[in-house]
């Protein structure tokens, strides 16, 4: 058979099988068999190299046409397929818009993050507003001012994270309060929420990076019964009505007098545990005085309370690492 033959048969079988094309995905293999760059009508005018060189003209002719003549074919296919288009559309897997969809898994806020903002909250609705403070601080602002004294065991270099003498990660939110009180004329109203660091030993309650949550009430004749009123109410907006809290008597070198405040929990089995909270009390005169508040003047209230301890008791979690391990199958349950 010679080269000529072979492209009429080629032609005659694409003609043929472009005939039984009724749906889009066919002519699109039809088109890759035929007509594409790897396809037989590509080869076939390949082959016609090796041609005698009186047939390549005869030869080259009717292979441009059956290149034409099936493009041709194949454009007019495509448009009836078109037109007809619902054929195709028959034939192909049916989509059903009704069917629920598959959710894609989209991040949220960290659990307590969401604690921080409903915190905010809380305390909005009590008129406090919300101050910030830097994370790597200076001793005037975590203990000198905060009436520490360079002896006091909590300024040890080994409790603390020094970054250089003179500058360290926060031991303490109540850093905001110096930092807001030495900007701010009195009353001042504001809670402090941020992270802080100490070297402790990590356990199930204890983490070396945690948060905290400041507040700070300075104003003219403010009394240790507005502060326990202010966190009674707060810890039962937090933790809901029926939870009890109590005060139990402390040391804070920047507070006198100075408690702790426990609330306690029932649990399912009918038990009660008292957990501790944070500290708090009334805002000592040294610390007035260091920010140049007088405290002849003014009185104030001053709380500290533990972030992580708060969300643990809420929602049951029995280890505070499980906050910090980024496990999704834990995070998504909040
Ligand atoms: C303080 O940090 C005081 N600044 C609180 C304060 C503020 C007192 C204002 C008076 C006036 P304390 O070291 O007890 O206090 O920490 C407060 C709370 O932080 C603790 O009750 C506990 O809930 C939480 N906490 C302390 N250490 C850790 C830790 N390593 N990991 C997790 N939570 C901690």
């Amino acid at each position: 058979m010679s080269l000529l033959d072979d492209i009429k048969d080629l032609r005659a079988t694409a003609t043929e099988a472009l005939g039984k094309v009724d749906i889009a995905d066919t002519l699109e293999a039809w088109r890759i068999k035929y007509l594409g760059t790897k396809g037989l009508v590509k080869a076939a005018m390949q082959s016609l190299r090796n041609a005698p060189r009186e047939e390549k003209p005869a030869l080259g002719q009717a292979a441009n046409q059956l290149k034409v003549a099936l493009t041709e074919a194949f454009e007019a296919q495509k448009k009836k397929l078109g037109s007809l288009g619902s054929k195709a559309k028959k034939t192909a897997p049916k989509l059903d818009v009704t069917l629920p969809g598959n959710r894609p898994k989209i991040g949220h806020a960290h659990i307590i993050s969401q604690t921080v903002s409903e915190i905010c909250e809380i305390c909005a609705r009590m008129g406090f507003e919300v101050a910030y403070g830097p994370e790597v601080e200076d001793e005037l602002h975590n203990f000198i001012d905060l009436n520490i004294p360079e002896s006091h065991p909590a300024r040890d270099p080994l409790d603390n994270f020094y970054l250089y003498p003179g500058a360290m990660l926060r031991s303490q939110t109540s850093t905001v309060q110096i930092r807001v009180m030495e900007n701010t004329e009195p009353p001042v109203r504001i809670i402090a929420p941020g992270r802080v660091y100490r070297p402790d030993t990590v356990d199930a309650t204890h983490s070396f990076m945690f948060h905290q949550v400041e507040g700070l009430y300075v104003d003219e004749g403010v009394t240790m019964s507005d502060l326990k009123t202010t966190l009674d109410q707060f810890c039962k907006a937090y933790f809901g009505h029926e939870v009890e809290t109590r005060f139990r008597p402390s040391f804070f070198p920047f507070t006198e007098p100075s408690a702790e405040i426990d609330v306690l929990f029932h649990y399912k089995d009918g038990s009660t545990r008292w957990i501790e909270l944070g500290g708090c009390g009334m805002v000592d005169p040294n610390v007035l005085k260091a920010v140049n508040y007088d405290p002849e003047k003014y009185t104030g209230f001053a709380f500290g309370l533990g972030i992580e301890r708060m969300v643990m008791r809420r929602h049951n979690i029995p280890d505070i690492r499980f906050l910090y391990e980024s496990d999704v199958r834990f995070l998504h349950q909040f």
